[in-house]
């Protein structure tokens, strides 16, 4: 899988290189890519952003700045006929879901548009709608305002590429997962010591009878706050 985000701040992605995605990144289970918008601005103050037309509060991007980073992207994609899902993050968007994640992990070209201010221009989306090469959508990661959507490409891209063959080291995982799916409530765990500041490890855990264990994780799961 191809993974490209577009920032002016490309530093915020830096902390896809550690842990489980940086692995899967050197094992060449994906590919990532981050490209400074800021690049493809032009004159002495490279500016991306113009005051909105009907007036109002903040600046808007500029689309035709947008579309030729995520042309440049298109066009010298290693593999010229794979559709690129190209991913628009806003408040307004759709709430992302464990279900949307792994929708998107059978994509081959994940593009993230992280726009700042107050957002890209709308005929951005519209235009690339009506591309045959791209699938358009608008994804949000929670209903509060962040500074842009850096941080909310980041969650997606955690949350999609641990569904990737091999990049978990423990593939269970992702079965007790499906096992509880939508609400994702799992039950509390427990680890040594058996006793701990006068807290106890629940019995039924320690007793070895292992359809017990399992009924009681399932009613527990339900239970926890
Ligand atoms: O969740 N999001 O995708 C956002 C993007 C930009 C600003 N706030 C958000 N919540």
């Amino acid at each position: 899988m191809k993974i490209t985000a577009i920032t002016i701040f490309p530093e915020y992605f830096t902390p896809l290189s550690l842990s489980l995605i940086g692995k899967a990144v050197s094992e060449g289970i994906i590919e990532i890519a981050i490209s400074n918008l800021r690049d493809f601005a032009s004159g002495n103050h490279k500016s991306v952003d113009d005051t909105p037309y009907g007036g109002g509060a903040g600046m808007v991007m500029r689309p035709d700045i947008w579309a030729d980073a995520i042309d440049a992207i298109s066009d010298s994609d290693a593999d010229p006929n794979r559709i690129i899902d190209l991913i628009i993050l806003t408040p307004a968007g759709k709430r992302f879901s464990q279900e949307d994640a792994k929708a998107l992990s059978q994509s081959e070209h994940l593009l993230f548009a992280a726009g700042r201010y107050e957002g890209i221009d709308a005929r951005v989306g519209e235009h690339y709608k009506s591309q045959p090469r791209f699938r358009v959508h608008y994804f949000s990661i929670g209903d509060y305002v962040l500074n842009g959507g850096e941080v909310a490409a980041i969650v997606m891209i955690e949350a999609i590429v641990r569904l990737l063959p091999g990049v978990l080291g423990n593939p269970d995982s992702l079965l007790e997962e499906s096992h509880n799916e939508i609400g994702l409530l799992e039950y509390p765990v427990y680890t040594k010591p058996p006793i701990w500041r006068g807290l106890e490890v629940p019995a039924v855990l320690l007793s070895g009878n292992h359809g017990e264990i399992a009924r009681w994780r399932q009613i527990s799961s339900k239970l926890r706050d």
